[in-house]
């Protein structure tokens, strides 16, 4: 098993950059058919998707569009059946028809104008959030929506939060080819912090050779705030501060996610840092390690995120494990991932309780254990989390790359 697992590290290593190559992440003909999916959610109306302001675009304009140019905005006309995308340079017009498949593309300044025609044809438009978009607490008082409030008072502002979160729950099979990369990088850049990870190292510095593998492998760093929190700090589930020096004996419980082409992954790894497992650290691994393959062995179509604790509850219990006993907790598909580390769900739900679980939905298994002193002091964890595909027979785990057991870890952190 252990040769197995070298032997594959050494591959993938070796296949470097080779599986995806850079530019226009997805053929046109994605884009359209996202776009053409969405019309049938708008038939009175028309949608306005906001590109944002700064360096990294947002999700939503992105997954109908590619586009990483700042200030665009698109308009996908279900009425007419076609989308409208405004620049604010047209300099790039020719590549972005070609690349987008959209049919119209015109400069930003004439954004108003066209609104104006709308007017006249439908009250209705479409907004992605409040609950879901990236940018949900600006996008009502953000120009250009502002704006197009004040200037058009009679538009009813319908939320589109709910069609764009199932479709973007079911991944396509070319989302899913990129986020097998997002998760081989990301599974490598775990590996490099196992291998340099020693004890006088600050938690920073751990998420900082974490972000420099991603970017290394092509990626785009951290896709959300690194969680390394070791020692003491572990008792904090967002602590993201990483300001602390690592001690002999500590355990670090390092939550963090890579990016590649605006996809996510989400892995925990927790490892003792002097590279060594002491034995309570062994047998709180080895609970966890159980329950979570009892977890990725449960995960398949039909079931509910809420029914997983029950089953996972049985297939431990025979090897001995109480769940209660041991306390552990986060038995269930904890959050869907995407676009987003915590991603637009197709409930609305901000975790996956009732949700039928489906072929192509993206989430994580991340069972966690803390134990604590007399005085409710907590002295010791673990905590284990992979990104999972459901496929039409069960689950796929994308983060399969990442070491878990005992062997496993200290064998790589013995690899200084
Ligand atoms: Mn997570």
């Amino acid at each position: 098993m252990q040769k197995r697992f070298s032997l594959i590290i050494l591959i993938v290593i070796l296949l470097g950059f080779s599986t995806l190559s850079s530019g226009g992440i997805f053929d046109a003909a994605e884009y359209k058919a996202r776009r053409t999916n969405l019309m049938t959610s708008i038939p009175d109306g028309i949608a306005i998707i906001l590109g944002s302001e700064g360096k990294m675009q947002n999700s939503n304009f992105i997954y109908f569009t590619g586009v990483e140019e700042p200030n665009s905005v698109l308009i996908i006309d279900g009425m007419k059946k076609e989308s409208i995308i405004f620049l604010s340079s047209m300099e790039s017009k020719e590549i972005v028809m070609e690349e987008t498949g959209i049919e119209r593309v015109l400069p930003l300044s004439q954004m108003i104008q066209l609104l104006s025609s709308y007017h006249a044809q439908t009250d209705s438009i479409y907004t992605p959030g409040p609950k879901w978009d990236a940018d949900r607490k600006r996008i009502y008082n953000r120009t250009p929506v502002k704006r197009i409030r004040d200037m058009f008072p009679s538009f009813r502002f319908k939320d589109l939060s709910t069609a764009i979160g199932k479709m973007r729950a079911i991944k396509s099979p070319a989302e899913i080819k990129v986020m097998r990369e997002a998760a081989r990088i990301s599974s490598l850049a775990h590996i490099e912090v196992l291998r340099r990870a020693k004890p006088g190292m600050y938690e920073w510095e751990l998420a900082a050779i974490f972000k420099d593998c991603v970017k290394r492998l092509g990626g785009q760093g951290h896709a959300a705030n690194a969680i390394v929190p070791s020692g003491p700090n572990i008792y904090d589930p967002h602590y993201n501060k990483n300001s602390r020096k690592m001690e002999d004996g500590d355990i670090v419980m390092a939550d963090m996610c890579g990016e590649y082409e605006y996809y996510d992954i989400d892995i925990s790894v927790s490892f003792p840092v002097n590279g060594k497992f002491n034995a309570r650290q062994r047998k709180l691994n080895e609970i966890v390690c159980a329950v979570e393959e009892a977890m990725r062995s449960v995960f398949r179509p039909g079931i509910r995120s809420i029914d997983v604790e029950e089953e996972v509850r049985k297939i431990v219990a025979k090897k001995g494990i109480d769940i209660d006993k041991e306390g552990v907790y986060r038995i269930l598909a904890d959050h869907w991932v995407g676009l987003d580390v915590h991603d637009v769900s197709p409930s609305q739900e901000r975790y996956p309780r009732t949700t039928i679980l489906q072929p192509g939905m993206v989430i994580t298994s991340d069972p966690s254990i803390r134990i604590k002193d007399e005085n409710g002091i907590v002295i010791d964890g673990n905590k284990i989390e992979n990104t999972v595909l459901i496929t039409e027979d069960g689950c796929e785990n994308l983060s399969y790359l990442v070491p878990r057991t005992i062997e496993e870890i200290e064998k790589i952190m013995a690899e200084k």
